[in-house]
């Protein structure tokens, strides 16, 4: 192993350390969740780190925070940026999230000590509430930034506790009143590469330690609010009731069924149940609806299937495929780096990047393998010699994306890409 290679490995050990006890569930994983505690020690984190590499740390208007190397984008500067997000879902990995930003801030170290000087503004971002865990609604800070969820509807998200996405914001100090879009940052982003660890086992199959993205699943959200009658669990005869989670456990094998059916991924993760009593019949259950595909038709097969109970979307993505000129771009950057040549691989993960790409920004991904190929639970994991070959080939992609961003007018790039010329 050359030294360098070790030296990646310790950097990102060391950053991943660092962060380690924030959010530590009580069973297992870790607990980040937007506007709280943990993520306020992570964002203080994420900035201190930043400014030891000398970046100049902004946050944007929508909570995302953006650290440059070499100034600011501007028009005729646009900026090259990667990163990822430091939420989780309840009980999740260590490495879905922080794996993007710790290597991003490594790659940005790795060019600097090898005394590159890129001619565009260099980001590395940390993105707001990825998960959606508290507020229900994924990529929550890439979609209020991009303006494809509004702040108005963003800011009246309540949590578990009933709490708004305002009142959580003013608690942290920031003004919901300068919450919102951010489209002259979007419109200077000139290319976007994040890097993830894998969520599945394709890498490890292929025997491969790093991957390039082809496309991002359609996959969407939806909630579904059944009915009951509450009343007494000893003295209610069987045949008067009306179980709302009975007819709730109806919904989730119907979701169930359909999915096999149509080899959908659809997952019933959380059910709000009311008044919830152990001696109370429910009258009411609440259950979040994720569903997700290869093609968007399965998808609405699904949907089709359970719309008896009246599903309401909270967010979709459609399929997103990668801009294909970046990707082979990002493809040799990483080859060279690595001296490994990148099989192309989707997924079935939701992203930024995803937003980002559907937005007319030029986005690509890296994943790196996880042996275990778990995601959202603290199974999850990657070897450290595959992050440190991660870190290079993200060092290699950012220099090949700041070569080609030059030779190619930024605007050009967001048109072509909003226009799909570039479909995969
Ligand atoms: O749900 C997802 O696919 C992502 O981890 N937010
Ligand atoms: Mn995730
Ligand atoms: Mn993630």
């Amino acid at each position: 192993m050359t030294d360098d290679t070790r030296a990646l490995e310790q950097r990102v050990a060391a950053m991943l350390a660092e962060i380690s006890p924030v959010g530590r569930a009580s069973g297992g994983g870790w607990s980040r969740f937007a506007w709280t505690d943990e993520d306020r020690v992570l964002r203080e984190w994420f900035t201190a780190k930043s400014r030891e590499l000398g970046l100049t740390v902004d946050v944007d208007r929508a909570g995302n925070i953006w650290s440059w190397w070499g100034g600011r984008p501007t028009p005729d500067r646009p900026g090259v940026t990667t990163g990822s997000h430091l939420d989780s879902v309840p009980g999740g990995g260590e490495f879905d999230g922080p794996l993007g930003v710790v290597s991003a801030l490594a790659a940005v170290e790795l060019l600097q000590d090898g005394g590159v000087v890129p001619e565009h503004p260099v980001g590395v971002v940390v993105f707001s509430d990825e998960e959606g865990a508290r507020f229900g609604i994924a990529c929550f800070g890439s979609r209020v930034l991009t303006g494809s969820l509004s702040a108005e509807e963003a800011l009246s998200r309540r949590d578990a506790a009933g709490t708004t996405l305002s009142e959580a914001l003013r608690a942290e100090g920031v003004d919901p009143e300068d919450y919102g879009a951010d489209p002259d940052l979007v419109s200077v982003i000139g290319a976007h590469i994040e890097l993830h660890v894998e969520q599945g086992v394709a890498l490890g199959d292929l025997d491969a330690p790093v991957g390039v993205a082809s496309h991002i699943w359609p996959h969407g959200r939806w909630e579904v609010t059944v009915a009951g009658e509450a009343n007494h669990a000893g003295t209610t005869p069987m045949d008067r009731r009306s179980d709302a989670m009975v007819r709730a456990s109806e919904f989730v094998l119907a979701v169930r069924d359909s999915a096999v059916a149509h080899d959908a991924s659809a997952t019933v993760g959380r059910l709000r149940v009311e008044p919830n009593g152990v001696n109370v019949i429910p009258s009411r259950v609440t259950a979040s609806l994720d569903v997700r595909a290869p093609g968007e038709d399965a998808v609405e097969a699904v949907l089709d299937d359970v719309a008896d109970f009246a599903p309401v979307r909270q967010s979709w993505t459609p399929g997103t495929w990668f801009d294909s000129r970046l990707r082979e771009v990002v493809a040799e950057g990483a080859a060279e780096a690595t001296g490994q040549e990148l099989p192309v691989v989707g997924t079935g993960a939701g992203h930024d990047a995803g937003v980002l790409q559907n937005h007319g920004v030029p986005v690509s991904m890296l994943f790196v393998r996880n042996g275990t190929g778990a995601s959202h639970t603290p199974a999850e994991h990657a070897e450290l010699s595959d992050c440190a070959l991660g870190v290079k080939a993200l060092a290699g992609a950012l220099v090949s994306v700041d070569r080609w961003l030059t030779t190619v007018q930024a605007d050009t790039v967001q048109a072509d890409a909003v226009q799909g010329v570039s479909r995969g």
